[in-house]
C-alpha cells in the first residue's frame, strides 16, 4: 500500500542546477580552479560540502577556508535563487503535487539543499508538503538512506509505504538502501536501478504511476 510520495527537489520539482552551477563556477574561477558545465554535471544531488570536494580535487585548504568557500558559494546562490517564482516549476510538478494531495496520500519532500524553505516559499508549494526532510535534517546524505527514512518518521510511515522520486543516481542508491520504492527521472544510465524510469514528471498522472509501481514487480 502506498502511503506516501517523497520528492527530490532540484531536478525534480524545479531546475536549480543552472544557479548552483553559477555559483560553484563564481567560486571556482575566484579561486583560479578549472570547473564545467559537465563538472557540475557530477555534483547532482550532492550536498554542499561534498560538492567542494568534487570541485578542489586533490587541492588541500584548511577548514575555515573550505567553510569560507561554502559560505561564499552560497551566497551568490542564494541571490540567484531570489529570481524563482512559480514559473520555475518544471511541467507536471505541482499537478502531480495536487493530484496527490487531493487523495489523502502524503507529499513529502527529501532533498540535499539547506535552501529548501526559501525555495519552496518561492515556487508556491510549500502548502502541498506534509512532512520536509532537507540538509539540515540528517548527518549522512545520499546515498545514505537516512533523509528519506527522516521523512518516513515524521509522516509515521514505513518505507515499504513510500515512494522516493528522484533524478540523481545518489538519490535513488538511497531509496534502494532504504527499502523504499523509487521513480527514477531522467537516463536509464543516471537512475537505471529504479523501479519505474521516466522522463520527467510532464504529463504523470497518480494512477498511471501508481499502476507502473504495481507492474514493476517490486
Ligand atoms: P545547498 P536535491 C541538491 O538538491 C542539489 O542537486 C545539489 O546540486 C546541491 O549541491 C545540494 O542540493 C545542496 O544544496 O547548497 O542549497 O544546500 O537534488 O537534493 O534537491
Ligand atoms: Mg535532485
Amino acid at each position: 500500500m502506498i502511503r506516501a510520495f517523497i520528492f527530490d527537489l532540484d531536478g525534480v520539482l524545479t531546475d536549480t542546477a543552472e544557479y548552483h552551477y553559477r555559483g560553484w563556477k563564481r567560486l571556482a574561477d575566484e579561486e583560479g580552479i578549472p570547473f564545467t558545465r559537465e563538472d557540475n554535471e557530477h555534483l547532482r544531488g550532492v550536498a554542499r560540502r561534498e560538492s567542494l570536494m568534487l570541485i578542489l580535487k586533490e587541492r588541500e585548504y584548511p577548514e575555515e577556508k573550505i567553510m569560507k568557500m561554502m559560505e561564499r558559494k552560497n551566497n551568490y546562490y542564494l541571490a540567484f535563487i531570489k529570481e524563482i517564482t512559480p514559473q520555475d516549476l518544471l511541467p507536471g510538478a505541482k499537478e502531480l503535487l495536487e493530484e496527490i494531495h487531493a487523495t489523502g496520500i502524503k507529499n513529502a519532500l527529501g532533498s540535499a539543499s539547506k535552501n529548501v524553505p526559501d525555495v519552496i516559499q518561492r515556487l508556491g508549494i510549500r502548502d502541498l508538503f506534509d512532512a520536509i526532510a532537507d540538509g539540515h535534517s540528517v548527518e549522512r546524505q545520499k546515498p545514505a538512506p537516512d533523509l528519506f527514512l527522516h521523512a518516513a518518521n515524521q509522516l509515521g510511515l514505513t518505507s515499504a509505504e513510500c515512494v522516493v522520486v528522484e533524478d540523481a543516481a545518489a538519490g535513488i542508491e538511497a531509496a534502494l538502501s532504504g527499502g523504499f520504492r523509487s521513480v527514477g527521472l531522467g537516463p536509464r544510465e543516471r537512475v537505471g536501478k529504479a523501479d519505474v524510469i521516466l522522463p520527467n514528471l510532464d504529463g504523470v498522472k497518480l494512477v498511471g504511476l501508481l499502476s507502473s509501481l504495481e507492474h514493476s514487480g517490486h
